[in-house]
C-alpha cells in the first residue's frame, strides 16, 4: 500500500504518521503539510522532526498552504501546545523539505502511479482543494482517500457545529466532498469515541525505545487538554483512527454511502457538514456519495496502534 498523507503536526496527526510508519505493508510515499494545529512553518518543522523520529528520513516532505482558501487561519495552541508537538522538545530537523508545494508533490506522485497511491488527509483541505485545481482529473489519479474531518451525528469541536479540519477551510472541504473522490469519512462520529483511556497510556508507558516513550510525552499534553472533555484521564485517538481505517478498512465495522455537504454561510452553522440521512434521499441529487463511517471496531484499533509503537 503506498500512502500520501497531508497533516498540520499535531500531536494525533504525530501518532498517525508513527501507525503508518509501522506498518509493514505501507510505503509512506510523500508527506505534505498544513497550517492548521500550528503555522504551516511550525507543522512542516515537526514533520521533519517525526519522520527521523520514526526512521523514515528518505520520505520527501513538501510544504503546503499556510492559509485557508478564503478565511484567516486560526491555530489551535491550547490543544497541541506552541510547538503543535505538546511542548516536546526533539532535535532539529536532518533535512529539508523538497522544493514543490504539497499539492504538486501529491499531483506529480498521482500522475506518475494512476490509481495506485491512496491518501491520508488529517489536516484542514487546503491542499487537496488546491492539488483538484492543479489536475482536476486527480479523483481518478488517486486511490482511496481516507479524510479525518466533520461531525454528522455527533457534536462539533471549534465550535457547537464543526469540526476543526472542516472549520479551519470550509470551502476547500466543500471542493473536495464534491470532487468524486473514492473518499472515506472519519469523523468526530467515530473519533471521539475511540480513546487512548487510562489503562492504555499506562500500557503504553512501559514500552521502551524513542517513539513510545516521545509519544507518550506527547499524549501527556494531549490528555491534559482532553481531560477536561471527557472528565477522566483519556484524549481521542482522530487521525491515527483514520490511518488505521485506510490500511484495515475492516476497522470501520459500519459505514454509509451518503453525499456530504458543507455548510458555508450560517450565521452559526458555518463549517457543519451536512449528510443526507433521510430514508428516502432526493432522488436528483448529482452530488458524489462519500462513505461515512458510522461504526469502529475502537478496542482492536487501540490494540493495533499500542503494537505500532512498540
Ligand atoms: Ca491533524
Amino acid at each position: 500500500m503506498r500512502v500520501f498523507v497531508d497533516c498540520d503536526p499535531g500531536i494525533d496527526d504525530a501518532m498517525a504518521l508513527a501507525y503508518l510508519a509501522a506498518q509493514p505493508d505501507v510505503e509512506i510515499v510523500g508527506v505534505g503539510t498544513v497550517y492548521g494545529n500550528n503555522s504551516v512553518d511550525v507543522t512542516t518543522t515537526n514533520t521533519l522532526r517525526l519522520i527521523d523520529l520514526y526512521g523514515i528520513t528518505d520520505v520527501p516532505v513538501a510544504a503546503g498552504a499556510a492559509r485557508p482558501l478564503v478565511q484567516p487561519p486560526s491555530l489551535a495552541e491550547s490543544v497541541h501546545g506552541r510547538n503543535g508537538l505538546g511542548d516536546v522538545e526533539m532535535p532539529d530537523p536532518k533535512t529539508e523539505p523538497v522544493a514543490e508545494s504539497a499539492a504538486e508533490l501529491l499531483v506529480r506522485l498521482a500522475r506518475s502511479a494512476p490509481g495506485e497511491i491512496d491518501v491520508l488527509a488529517v489536516g484542514p483541505l487546503t491542499n487537496l482543494a488546491i492539488a483538484l485545481g492543479l489536475e482536476p482529473e486527480l479523483p481518478r489519479l488517486v486511490g482511496r482517500v481516507v479524510v479525518m474531518g466533520g461531525a454528522v451525528r455527533a457534536p462539533g469541536n471549534v465550535t457547537p457545529w464543526a469540526e476543526a479540519n472542516i472549520a479551519n477551510d470550509p470551502e476547500a472541504a466543500e471542493v473536495v466532498l464534491a470532487a468524486g473522490f473514492d473518499l472515506t469519512l472519519v469523523a468526530l462520529d467515530v473519533t471521539m469515541r475511540t480513546l487512548a483511556d487510562a489503562v492504555w497510556l499506562d500500557e503504553l508507558a512501559t514500552l521502551e525505545g524513542d517513539r513510545a516513550r516521545t509519544s507518550a510525552r506527547f499524549l501527556d499534553f494531549y490528555v491534559g487538554w482532553y481531560s477536561d472533555v471527557f472528565g477522566e484521564r483519556a484524549c481521542a485517538m482522530h487521525d491515527p483512527l483514520a490511518a488505521g481505517v485506510l490500511v484495515n478498512p475492516a476497522l470501520a465495522t459500519e459505514s454509509i454511502e451518503v453525499p456530504v455537504r458543507v455548510e458555508l454561510r450560517g450565521e452559526y452553522t458555518r463549517g457543519l457538514t451536512i449528510a443526507d440521512l433521510r430514508p428516502r434521499p432526493a432522488q436528483d441529487d448529482t452530488r458524489p456519495t462519500v462513505r461515512l463511517v458510522t461504526e469502529v471496531d475502537s478496542v482492536e484499533f487501540m490494540k493495533r496502534m499500542l503494537d505500532a509503537l512498540r
